[in-house]
């Protein structure tokens, strides 16, 4: 597959992937840059530096999101925005975020120095904590320019007991100003995100892009089992209400649940869990997990939900447990829009892509909310071997470049038509 010479400049690109990647690195290809941390607050600083020398105006919003505007001839016209983030999981690799960040910069900056002036306004931006490892709770920065934060948000807590409000004060922000920094509704046309596939598809297809028409919707719980403690030597097991026996049946409960339909897409994921006391010779009294639940089809969500629901209050009686379900985060499955979809049709067959597979997306992304608020469209960039959430994550340098050209004629096209 030949494609046509590139108009944005892969070696820029390159080089400032690989700066970024420099910043809350660890080993020789992990980067651990959380939501709201210095490392964080250092990547945002580097991204604003490179979109002033792009020529974008720049600012900083009080949810802690990076916005680079290059101006159209319509000043008030609907924004055509393009993002992605640059928090990273606690052992995540390089490429998750920073490649529709960087590559949204390097398409701007191209059309600018292509002297070509927008019909609308067009804004990259970089969305802060998508991941929502620190707070438990991700989308902060996408569900808060659109007025999708709930209640309580601000006072969730990190593992050391820093509030995301406190979080935001000492990046700089002031969380009582988060209302100006909201996106009156209808002020953004639609939003185009470049990110890394994370999975195996476009290996499998031997081709470096694809794109995205369905974004799976995650639902995030927090379960929490209380038995008793006792001595691990002298209970009797028929007596026992150990806390760790009961998650174990769940666990492998959930793990059925999901995988009822033989094609389906479902996935589910027990990633996170602690035992108290946590001792050899203890029965365990309390067990914490979470649980993230996947889907495209909202309905079958809903359905294994419910059986879900129901089977760890059977397994909790049958086990002498107490327990408690805390619903941290649920997101409706979105489609991207047919119209870019269109468009990212003709612009890649133009650029010489004779194949581009179209696929949904497992992981969630920041077009999940801005599907609420506008148009919604998502390009794909081979992954090595599907892996991501990983320091082994990798997407060649021209594998990106390919993306980004098709991210850069795409906006363009958007952008005037032509
Ligand atoms: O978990 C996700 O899907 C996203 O990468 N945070
Ligand atoms: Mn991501
Ligand atoms: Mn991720």
């Amino acid at each position: 597959m030949v494609v046509k010479e590139l108009t944005i400049n892969q070696e820029r690109l390159q080089r400032h992937m690989d700066e970024l990647s420099e910043i809350g690195k660890f080993g020789e290809t992990g980067v651990c840059r959380l939501a709201l941390s210095k490392e964080y607050k250092m990547g945002i600083e580097l991204v604003k530096q490179w979109m002033e020398e792009a020529g974008l105006q720049t600012r900083v919003d009080h949810f802690g999101n990076l916005i680079g505007r290059l101006e159209g001839k319509n000043p008030n016209a609907p924004v055509l925005m393009i993002g992605s983030h640059i928090d990273s999981q606690p052992t995540g690799g390089r490429f998750d975020g920073p490649i529709g960040v960087l590559g949204g910069l390097e398409a701007v900056q191209t059309i600018n120095e292509q002297n070509i002036i927008p019909d609308m306004p067009i804004e990259v931006i970089s969305f802060c904590d998508e991941e929502g490892f620190r707070f438990n709770k991700g989308l902060f920065g996408s569900r808060g320019i659109t007025g999708q934060l709930e209640e309580g948000e601000l006072e969730k807590k990190d593992r050391d007991g820093v509030t995301r409000r406190e979080a935001l004060i000492e990046f700089g922000a002031n969380p009582d100003e988060l209302a100006s920094s909201e996106y009156p509704r209808g002020s953004i046309d639609s939003y185009i995100e470049m990110h890394i596939e994370q999975g195996p598809v476009l290996e499998a297809a031997d081709v470096p892009v694809g794109i995205v028409t369905g974004i799976s919707g995650p639902l995030w719980l927090t379960v929490e089992l209380t038995g008793a403690a006792g001595h691990a030597g002298t209970v009797p097991m028929k007596v026992r209400q150990d806390a760790l026996v009961g998650a174990a049946k769940i666990i492998s409960g959930l793990n059925q649940i999901v995988q009822q339909e033989e094609d389906a897409p479902t996935v589910g994921t027990i990633g996170n869990l602690t035992v108290e006391p946590n001792a050899r010779a203890i029965i365990p009294e309390k067990v914490t997990f979470t649980i993230d639940l996947r889907d495209i089809d909202i309905d079958r969500r809903n359905r294994y939900e419910a059986q879900l629901r129901k089977y760890i209050e059977e397994t909790a009686h049958e086990n002498g447990l107490q327990f408690t379900i805390t619903e941290d985060t649920t997101i409706i499955p979105e489609s991207c829009s047919e119209e870019i979809l269109q468009v990212m049709r003709t612009e890649s067959k133009a650029m010489g892509l004779d194949v581009i597979p179209e696929l949904t997306s497992g992981a969630f992304h920041d077009a999940l909310p801005m599907a609420q608020v506008s148009n919604i469209a998502m390009i794909f960039v081979q992954s090595k071997d599907g892996i991501s959430h990983d320091p082994r994550e990798f997407s060649t340098s021209e594998d990106i470049a390919v993306g980004t050209e098709l991210l850069y004629r795409t906006v363009v096209k958007m952008g005037t038509g032509v």
